[in-house]
């Protein structure tokens, strides 16, 4: 009697195995938190960020951690322009993170980021990312 590949138990088995593995490793991938800058955190230091993204992967829902002492910076998602020349505008201004352990969701394509605390960012405090 021949049985089909399709029916046999242990082909079914691994069939759900493999589906079941998958899921979780696109799940991990996608709450990945990557925290700028190490441990340095988000601060005025010399380089720049962008040398520190230089080494990562960054996903779509990959999490970008800001952390700094609370009141002395800021994060805000900008636009090109805005990353370009240090200047949020009002509308990105009121979706300032503050608390000092920031966490935003990187969309895909070019996610732009900036201290909006005078001067900070002409400083060197932005950093844009690519996420896949
Ligand atoms: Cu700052």
């Amino acid at each position: 009697m021949k049985t089909s590949t399709f029916s046999n138990p242990a082909v079914i088995s691994f069939f759900f195995l493999i589906v079941g593995l998958s899921s979780i490793f696109v799940s991990v991938n996608a709450s990945r938190n990557h925290i700028v800058g190490g441990v340095h955190g988000w601060g005025l230091r010399s380089g720049s960020y962008n040398i520190w993204a230089l080494h990562r992967s960054f996903a779509a829902g990959n999490t970008l951690q800001f952390k700094y002492t609370r009141g002395a910076h800021n994060v805000v998602r900008v636009h090109a322009a805005g990353y370009e020349k240090c200047r949020a505008t009002e509308k990105e201004s009121a979706k300032a993170m503050s608390t000092g352990s920031d966490k935003l969701t990187l969309k895909k394509g070019m996610n732009y980021f900036i201290c909006s605390f005078e001067g900070h960012c002409t400083a060197g405090m932005k950093i844009k990312v690519h996420a896949k």
